[in-house]
C-alpha cells in the first residue's frame, strides 16, 4: 500500500495528458446543482402527441388553471435545483410571444394573447431559488424558413437572442438533436457555431447541453446509467448528436424506452482513450420522464414513475457522475397533476433525509499517506468544499482512509467525490469494513468518483470503515467523504 506506483516515462506522460483535461467553471456550476426538472408544454398537451406536426391552430392552447409557481414549488420539494423549459418544440409553437413568428401564445386564448409562460416560470424559478433553462428545439416543423439555410439560422438566432436577453439568467441551453424529416423531408444544416457564440455571448454562465459542447446526452432517454460514467472523453463526442440522419424517427415510443448500446458502454478508460488524440471534458446528463411520454397524456395517468424507481435512478444518476433531468409534464390545464407531484415530493423528502446527517463527522479519521503535498489531513475531505481536497504526491496512485466511530453505526450510503477542477482521476477504489476481530470485509468495489459517486451500502452494522483508492491518474485528488446512517 501507498508505494509510488513504477510509472514508465510513457505510462506517466499518458497519464498527465488525461489530468490535464479540466472543466470549466460553469459545468463545474452544473454538476454541482445535480438535480433539475424538464418541463415539456406545448399544443402536443391538446393534441395527445408527443411530436407536433407544426400545422395546429394556435387556439388550442389554452391553459385555464396555468401555474407555474405550483411547478416551481413541486420542482423544489423535490429536491430540484432548477427548471427547463420547452419553450418552443418540435412544433414550432411558442411558449413566449416572439416577434418572429405568429405561431405563439400571442394567438391563443391565453389571457387573450397577452400571455408569456417563459416570462412566468422563469419569475417562478426566481421566487423559489430554482435556476431557469431553456429548450429551443432546432427542429422546426411550422417555419417556412426550415430547410431555407441561413434564412431559418437567422429565425433561430432571433429567437435565441429574444430567449436569452428578456428572461434573467439562463443556466442551460438545451439542444436537442432530434429530427424526424427522414429521407425525403426537408434538410436545414444547422449553423452550431453561430448558435453557440451567440450562447455564450449573451450568457457566459449557461452550459450548452447535447448538440453543444458542455453536458454530454447519456445515450438514452429510459433513465438507465452506465456504471462507470467518464467525464474526460474523446472530443468527437460533441459532434455525436449534431448528425440528424442519426437521429430518431416516428416510432419514438420504441426509441424512448431504448437503453445504452453495450459497445458503447465504455467512453473513457484509460484503454478507450489511448488512441484519441484529442480530449475532453464532457460529463453526462441522465435525462428521462417520469411517464412514458414526454407530454401529458390523460391515459398514462396509471403509469407514473414510483418512488423506488425514482430513488434508484437518483443514486445511479447524481450518485453516478452524472446530472439529473426529470421531465414532469403539465395537463392541459397548466398544472402539474397531483400523482406527479406526490411522488416528486417523496423523493425530495427522500434526498433531504438520507443526507442530512453525515456522521464521519464524528468518525476518527485517518489515512495513508497520512498528509497530502500541502501537508493537510485527511480531516479537509470532512467539509463538502471542492477547495479544501486531499492531494497525493504524483505518481502515488493509492489512498487508504480509516473510519472509526466510538460505537457500531449503522450504514446506508457512503459518498465520495472528487475536486474535479483538477480533473477526473480515480479508476478504481474499494470500501471494506474492519470486523472487530480485525478480519476485513470488502463491501464494495467501484470505478468511476468524479464530481459524485454515492455508494448504497444497503444496511451494513460496522465500527470501522476502510476507503481504498487502488488506482488514479497520476495520483488522488479527493474533496469529499461523507458516510449517512439508517
Ligand atoms: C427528444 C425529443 O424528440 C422529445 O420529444 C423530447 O423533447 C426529448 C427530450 O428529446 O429528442
Amino acid at each position: 500500500m501507498n508505494k509510488v506506483y513504477k510509472y514508465t516515462e510513457e505510462q506517466l506522460k499518458e497519464d498527465m495528458r488525461l489530468v490535464q483535461v479540466i472543466p470549466h467553471q460553469r459545468q463545474i456550476v452544473y454538476q454541482e446543482m445535480e438535480f433539475f426538472c424538464f418541463i415539456h408544454f406545448t399544443v402536443n398537451t391538446y393534441t395527445g402527441r408527443e411530436w407536433g406536426t407544426g400545422d395546429e391552430p394556435e387556439n388550442i392552447f389554452h391553459p385555464v388553471k396555468m401555474d407555474a409557481k405550483q411547478w416551481a414549488k413541486a420542482a423544489k420539494d423535490g429536491g430540484m435545483k432548477g427548471i427547463i423549459l420547452t419553450c418552443k418544440h418540435h412544433d414550432g409553437f411558442c411558449l413566449w410571444p416572439s416577434k418572429y413568428t405568429e405561431h405563439s401564445v400571442k394567438n391563443s386564448p391565453y389571457k387573450e394573447g397577452k400571455g408569456d409562460i417563459v416570462k412566468e416560470v422563469a419569475d417562478a424559478c426566481r421566487e423559489y431559488g430554482l435556476k431557469f433553462g431553456i429548450y429551443l428545439s432546432p427542429w422546426d416543423r411550422n417555419s417556412k424558413y426550415y430547410g431555407e439555410g441561413d434564412a431559418y439560422n437567422d429565425y433561430y438566432v432571433n429567437q435565441l437572442e429574444e430567449l436569452l436577453t428578456s428572461y434573467g439568467d439562463i443556466f442551460v441551453v438545451w439542444l436537442d438533436g432530434a429530427c424526424g424529416e427522414g429521407e425525403n423531408g426537408k434538410y436545414q444544416s444547422y449553423d452550431w457555431d453561430r448558435y453557440f457564440e451567440v450562447i455564450r455571448r449573451l450568457q457566459p454562465n449557461a452550459c450548452i447541453f447535447g448538440c453543444g459542447p458542455d453536458i454530454r446526452w447519456c445515450g438514452n432517454e429510459a433513465g438507465q446509467t452506465r456504471p462507470s460514467e467518464w467525464s474526460v472523453v474523446p472530443a468527437d463526442m460533441a459532434d455525436a448528436e449534431k448528425v440528424s440522419s442519426l437521429s430518431q424517427h416516428e416510432d419514438n415510443i420504441k426509441f424512448r424506452e431504448r437503453g445504452i448500446d453495450s459497445t458503447l458502454m465504455d467512453l473513457g478508460s484509460r484503454e478507450r482513450l489511448k488512441n484519441e488524440e484529442k480530449l475532453i471534458f464532457y460529463p453526462a446528463e441522465t435525462n428521462f420522464s417520469i411517464r412514458p411520454g414526454w407530454f401529458y397524456h390523460p391515459e398514462e395517468d396509471d403509469k407514473v414513475r414510483d418512488f423506488e424507481n425514482l430513488k434508484d435512478i437518483y443514486l445511479k444518476s447524481v450518485g453516478g457522475n452524472t446530472t439529473m433531468l426529470l421531465n414532469v409534464p403539465p395537463t392541459p390545464e397548466g398544472l402539474l397533476h397531483e400523482k406527479d407531484v406526490a411522488v416528486l415530493s417523496q423523493l425530495g423528502n427522500f434526498i433531504r433525509e438520507a443526507f442530512a446527517d453525515n456522521i464521519a463527522l464524528q468518525a476518527q479519521m485517518s489515512s495513508l499517506p497520512l498528509t497530502d503535498v500541502q501537508g493537510n489531513d485527511v480531516q479537509v475531505l470532512k467539509t463538502d468544499n471542492m477547495d479544501s481536497y486531499f492531494e497525493n504526491p504524483v505518481g502515488m496512485r493509492e489512498l487508504e482512509i480509516a473510519l472509526e466511530w466510538e460505537k457500531e453505526q449503522r450504514i446506508a450510503y457512503l459518498v465520495l467525490k472528487e475536486a474535479i477542477q483538477f480533473s477526473q482521476r480515480v479508476e478504481q477504489f474499494a470500501i471494506s469494513c474492519i470486523r472487530e476481530e480485525g478480519t476485513e470485509e470488502t463491501v464494495y468495489e467501484g470505478t468511476v468518483i468524479g464530481h459524485k459517486k454515492i455508494v448504497p451500502l444497503g444496511d451494513i452494522k460496522t465500527r470501522k470503515l476502510k476507503v481504498r483508492i487502488t488506482d488514479a491518474r497520476v495520483a488522488p485528488i479527493l474533496s469529499f467523504i461523507g458516510v449517512y446512517g439508517k
